[in-house]
Order: structure tokens, then C-alpha cells, then sequence
């Protein structure tokens, strides 16, 4: 079979004229190169003829494989889904608070409520905020903070009805897992009922934070409290049971392994066949600013874009796959695009604070709608603007 398939590959990389995308030529010509071993062109056979890879295949993408051949197949797959789009939303974060009861190791973030670099916002100064928000400047709200040690749900179905009121036709994507079994915890509450009560006060999706790495061993070592890995997997079986579609996320670059990546995909890859609930995965780099993880070194440049692709290769049913750029910074997160990526995440529109205290690339997240299309076209792709659930709003291309 593979015979066949690389014999088709010379013709095409022989024929200059040929009608194919720039990118199956260059696979062609890739795979045709004798540097590349039996087993990597298996996998690659495999990826191009729309076949599932294992764990072991990863594993040898992951230690074997240069960055060009996972890129070149990551962006080859990518088109096959999206063709040239590249998809980003018009969003705000919101930050409720930074006061949270976990103490995550890795985490720059949280402070002790009587710290003075803590804060805790009330409904009003949120209104007031939002108030001063052009309501044609948004589609989403996302709201994510700390596990608030004595706020009850009654706060955030409060503040889910108002931002529901001041912007009626925004979509509200809000708390992350964790917050949710706090939420469930502090209010004697089942997960279920604490979903049903935010789903009724406007909540409609889910964002993919508080995933970091599901080795329990590991997941124990670097944030101990935090929700354990299978709750986290059932939080967001419930949520997509009760129609809350949701993202997901890894943390990579710490003291993770390639086997414990590769096991966080692997975990995530099977419970979508299940729900087909996640619309949308998010690799977010450790940062080492400001915590008390006690890593001197984040990955290189090259680590990130091979995880990107080894990412877009292994989770074949979860359709989107965002960088975040205000943590990778607006240059790097261009190159990420020709490396698997398809989701641009928003225009986030805030000072947001998660990523700034952790040491992120860009201090101050906000651009504009005109800029991130310029970010897009700049790198050769289609922006395409969508709302959470990724419907299509306008096609960006003239
Ligand atoms: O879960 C905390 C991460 C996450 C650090 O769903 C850190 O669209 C790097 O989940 N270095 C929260 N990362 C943010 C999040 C998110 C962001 C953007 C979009 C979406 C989405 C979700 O921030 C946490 C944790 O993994 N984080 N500390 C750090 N030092
Ligand atoms: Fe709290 Fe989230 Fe920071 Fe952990 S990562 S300490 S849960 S804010």
C-alpha cells in the first residue's frame, strides 16, 4: 500500500505543474527523502490515509521525528479539515477574583485574600466595566478565576444573569472544572445541580483550564488539592450530557514526560468518541515567573511547534486546536498556524492577569478585530470570524 502511495507521491513531487496544494508536495517530496525510517513513513502513511494513530505511534513522533516532518504532516491534516481558514472570536476575560483555595505550585496567579495584590470584584464593578463595552465589540464573555473560598453560587449565577442583561446576545463561556466542583463542594450541591443552576443564569459553554496534566502521580506533585483527574474528565462528561459544550487543555513544558502528554491526550481523545462534546483544545506552555514550581528552564521554540503538530495528529476527533497567543506572544503564535493550528482564540480585550503574572510574551492582550485579521492574513491564512460554538459569522477574504 505505502508503495503505492509514495509512488504516487513522486509523480506528483516530479510534476511542477500539478494542480495539488503546496502542502501535499511538499509531503511528497518529504516522504520520498531515504532520511526518513520505516517507522516514521508507517505513521505517516497512516495520518495520510485518515487512519487513527496509537499511543506508541506518538511516542515515536514525539522522540523520533524532526520538527519539519510532524509540521508538514500536522498542517497537511489541518487543511484537510479547514483548508486556508483560520478562526478567531471577538471575546473579553473576565477575572472575578485571584483569591483561590488551591495553591497550585505552578500557578503565579492566586493570592491570600488579605495580600495586597489580590482582588475580589463585585457585580457592580463588573457592570460597570461591561457597561463601558461596545456591544457590537463582542460575541463571548469568558469568565475564569480562583476558587473563591466563601463566595456561593448565588454570586456567579448573579453575575452570569448580568452580563446576560448589559449584552444579551453574547455567548457566556465560563469556569473552568474546577471551579465547578468547588462551587458543588461549598453549596452541598451535586455537579449535576451546579451545572443546571449556571445553565439556567446564561452560562452556555465551558473553557478547557484546570485540565494541566492527568498522570495522578505527577498531577499530585504540582497542584495536590486541585480537582483529580477523573473528576475533571466527569465534570465535563456532565456538562456535555447536559448540552454545555466545552474545551480542553493540557499545561506541557514542566515536569511532564512525552508519555504523560501523550496519556493526557489519549484520556481526553477517549471520551470525546464518547460525548463529542469538546469543540476546541488549547496547549498552554508553563510559564515560570512568579510561582513556586522551581523550573528554571521553558521549552524552546521547536518543542512548541512539534507539540502543536504531534497534538493536531493524535487528537483527531476534537476539531479545534487554539493557540493562545497572549502567553506565546502575537509573532510566535503566527508560525503556530502553518503547524496544525486553526483557532487564533479572541480578541480577549483585557488586562488579563492569569498569563501577565506568569511571565506571559504579550503584558497587554487586547487587539483589535482589524489587527488579528492583519495577524491572519499576514501569515497567508483566511480569517474567519466565529461565535463560541464556531458558527460561522464572516469570512475575511478580500
Ligand atoms: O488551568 C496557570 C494555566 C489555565 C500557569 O478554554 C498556567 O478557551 C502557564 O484554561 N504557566 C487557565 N499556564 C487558563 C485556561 C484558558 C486560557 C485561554 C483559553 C481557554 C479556553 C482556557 O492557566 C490553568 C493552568 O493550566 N496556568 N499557571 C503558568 N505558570
Ligand atoms: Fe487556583 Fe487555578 Fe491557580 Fe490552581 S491554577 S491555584 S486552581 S487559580
Amino acid at each position: 500500500m505505502f508503495r503505492k502511495f509514495r509512488t504516487n507521491f513522486e509523480m506528483i513531487s516530479n510534476d511542477t505543474n500539478n494542480s495539488l496544494n503546496i502542502e501535499t508536495q511538499l509531503i511528497a517530496s518529504l516522504l520520498v527523502k531515504s532520511s526518513v525510517s520505516k517507522q516514521l513513513q508507517t505513521i505517516a502513511e497512516k495520518i495520510l490515509h485518515n487512519e487513527r494513530i496509537s499511543c506508541d505511534d506518538a511516542l515515536v513522533l514525539y522522540e523520533k521525528a524532526d520538527l519539519n516532518f510532524v509540521g508538514m504532516l500536522a498542517n497537511y491534516v489541518k487543511t484537510q479539515k479547514f483548508g486556508n481558514q483560520v478562526f478567531f472570536n471577538k471575546n473579553i476575560h473576565i477575572e472575578p477574583s485571584n483569591v483561590c483555595v488551591h495553591k497550585c505550585k505552578f500557578c503565579s496567579y492566586y493570592r491570600e485574600k488579605d495580600d495586597r495584590e489580590s482582588w475580589e470584584y463585585s457585580i457592580d464593578e463588573i457592570a460597570a466595566k461591561l457597561k463601558t463595552i461596545p456591544a457590537d465589540a463582542l460575541t463571548e464573555v469568558h469568565i475564569v478565576g480562583g476558587c473563591h473560598p466563601s463566595r456561593t453560587i448565588a454570586y456567579y449565577c448573579d453575575l452570569l444573569r448580568l452580563v446576560k442583561q448589559i449584552l444579551p446576545h453574547v455567548y457566556i463561556k465560563a469556569f473552568t472544572a474546577v471551579e465547578i466542583e468547588y462551587m458543588a463542594k461549598l453549596n452541598s450541591m451535586t455537579i449535576c445541580e451546579v451545572l443546571t443552576k449556571l445553565k439556567e443564569s446564561g452560562l452556555d459553554a465551558m473553557p478547557g483550564g484546570g485540565a494541566e496534566i492527568f498522570d495522578e502521580k505527577l498531577r499530585e506533585e504540582i497542584c495536590p488539592s486541585k480537582t483529580k483527574s477523573n473528576d475533571w474528565l466527569a465534570i465535563h462528561k456532565q456538562a456535555h450530557q447536559l448540552g454545555i459544550e466545552t474545551n480542553a487543555t493540557i499545561l506541557y513544558g514542566h515536569k511532564e514526560t512525552f508519555a504523560h502528554r501523550i496519556d493526557h491526550l489519549n484520556r481526553l481523545r477517549t471520551l470525546q468518541d464518547e460525548t463529542h462534546g469538546f469543540n476546541a483544545f488549547i496547549p498552554l506552555k508553563y510559564k515560570k515567573e512568579n510561582n513556586v514550581l522551581g523550573i528554571e528552564r521553558e521549552l524552546p521554540w521547536t518543542e512548541d511547534l512539534k507539540n502543536f503538530s504531534i497534538t493536531r495528529l493524535f487528537l483527531d476527533n476534537i476539531p479545534h486546536l487554539k493557540v493562545y497567543w497572549p502567553m506565546l506572544g502575537k509573532d510566535f503564535s503566527q508560525i503556530t498556524l502553518d503547524y496544525g493550528v486553526d483557532d487564533f482564540d479572541g480578541t480577549i480585550n483585557d488586562s488579563t492577569k492569569i498569563y501577565s503574572m506568569a511571565g506571559s510574551v504579550e503584558k497587554t492582550p487586547i487587539i483589535t478585530q482589524d489587527e488579528m485579521i492583519t495577524l491572519i492574513k499576514d501569515s497567508g491564512k483566511t480569517p474567519v470570524e466565529r461565535d463560541t460554538l464556531y458558527n460561522i459569522i464572516a469570512i475575511h477574504n478580500k
